[in-house]
């Protein structure tokens, strides 16, 4: 049977990120996508109002559609917003626990948005980290999580990972894309590093290669693969979507969901 997988996330409406990415790349790597949203992102140069909170009913009946009317093998989850979003989200997972939980701690999008309260950050850590499976923090979010100051190479990355394992989630991948040289991601399992080092693509279009990235870690772990391989092709789908990136013209552009199947049968 095919994978199932639930994302529960915000809903970006420029279609690059959030819930819009995470079902493309659900797509992408044939499993079969479910959506739970929290919030909607819809800043544009018309209206005045671009955020959107979801009802905790609407989460919840989302959720239970989700799990009860297909079931879930994986799940990931993405922008939560709200430190009630996320006490919710909690204990659903507690009492309807998929194999596989991704967490990606989403704080800031690209365009500058805040998709995830400052007071809401403690309950994400202390509360929801110890159900992941993984976690997939950036190096702002790991600096935020662990309340330090700049990580800036790859040795205070990996002590980052150590340091984000404590919480209680089976691995941590933290995503060096900010890194001033090489795009390196550090995965960590509570005793060996795996690293995975690309030269870095000049493109501002980067817009939902997080979002999409976890995705395509989720997808791989619904269908069976082992953590280093779900990471491994996660980087290579996200790694063509960079480099094969969308300009639309206006601010940063989305990364191109279909660039990986599309350049393997080229
Ligand atoms: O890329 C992070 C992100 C996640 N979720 C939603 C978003 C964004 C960025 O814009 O809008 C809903």
């Amino acid at each position: 049977m095919i994978a199932r997988v639930l994302t529960i996330a915000g809903s970006a409406a420029q279609g690059s990120a959030g819930i819009q990415a995470d079902l493309k790349t659900f797509q992408e790597r044939d499993v079969y996508g479910m959506a739970a949203i929290t919030a909607i992102v819809a800043n544009n140069p018309v209206t005045s109002q671009g955020m959107f909170t979801n009802s905790l009913e609407a989460v919840e009946a989302q959720f239970y559609t989700a799990v009860k009317n297909v079931g879930v093998d994986a799940a990931k989850t993405g922008m939560l917003f709200t430190k009630e979003i996320i006490s919710l989200v909690v204990g659903l997972l507690e009492e309807n626990q998929p194999r596989s939980l991704v967490v990606d701690p989403v704080m800031i999008g690209k365009m500058g948005s805040q998709l995830l309260k400052d007071d809401a950050i403690e309950e994400m850590r202390e509360r929801l980290f110890p159900l992941a499976t993984v976690i997939t923090p950036n190096l702002h979010e790991a600096e935020r999580i662990l309340e330090r100051g700049p990580i800036t190479n790859k040795e205070e990355m990996k002590r980052a990972a150590q340091s984000l394992h404590r919480f209680g989630s089976d691995y941590v991948v933290v995503k060096g894309g900010a890194l001033k040289e090489e795009a390196v991601d550090i995965l960590y399992d509570g005793s060996e590093f795996i690293e995975w080092e690309q030269p870095r693509i000049n493109t501002i279009h980067t817009s939902g290669a997080g979002c999409s990235f976890s995705a395509a870690i989720t997808a791989e772990l619904a269908k069976g693969a082992s953590m280093k391989e779900a990471v491994s092709t996660a980087k290579s789908y996200v790694t063509a979507a960079i480099e094969h990136a969308l300009d639309f013209g206006k601010g940063i552009g989305s990364t191109y969901h279909a660039a990986y199947r599309i350049s393997q049968h080229r």
